[in-house]
């Protein structure tokens, strides 16, 4: 099976992504997606529900984030669950994130 690609992951409106990684954030054994996204500021993630690339839900990890500009994964705590590592141009910072739960627990764990 290919890589679907008639399935967009950006909510509308946060276009352009000048990162992204993969990893699983919300340990479902699903490969998922990470995006910064410079000209709004924020970092995206996206939970593929279905382990198929066609069902996906999508979030925040972090707005007003200075022109976001790298993304990447990795389980920093090691509870399982890949974390999302996140720098930002004009923040000059290096921070990360508690990885999204999955939707039935709500909101992003975001640190
Ligand atoms: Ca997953
Ligand atoms: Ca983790």
């Amino acid at each position: 099976m290919g890589c679907p690609n008639r399935n967009p992951l950006s909510p509308s409106g946060t276009g352009s992504p000048i990162d992204v990684c993969t990893g699983d954030f919300d340990g479902d054994g699903h490969t998922d997606v990470a995006s910064a996204h410079w000209w709004h500021d924020r970092i995206d993630y996206h939970l593929n529900l279905d382990g198929a690339g066609m069902e996906w839900d999508n979030g925040v990890v972090v707005e007003d984030f200075d022109y976001a500009r790298s993304v990447t994964a990795g389980d920093m705590n090691e509870d399982g669950r890949d974390d999302i590592v996140v720098s930002a141009y004009n923040d000059a910072v290096l921070r990360c994130f508690s990885a999204p739960r999955p939707p039935e627990n709500s909101g992003t764990g975001c640190t």
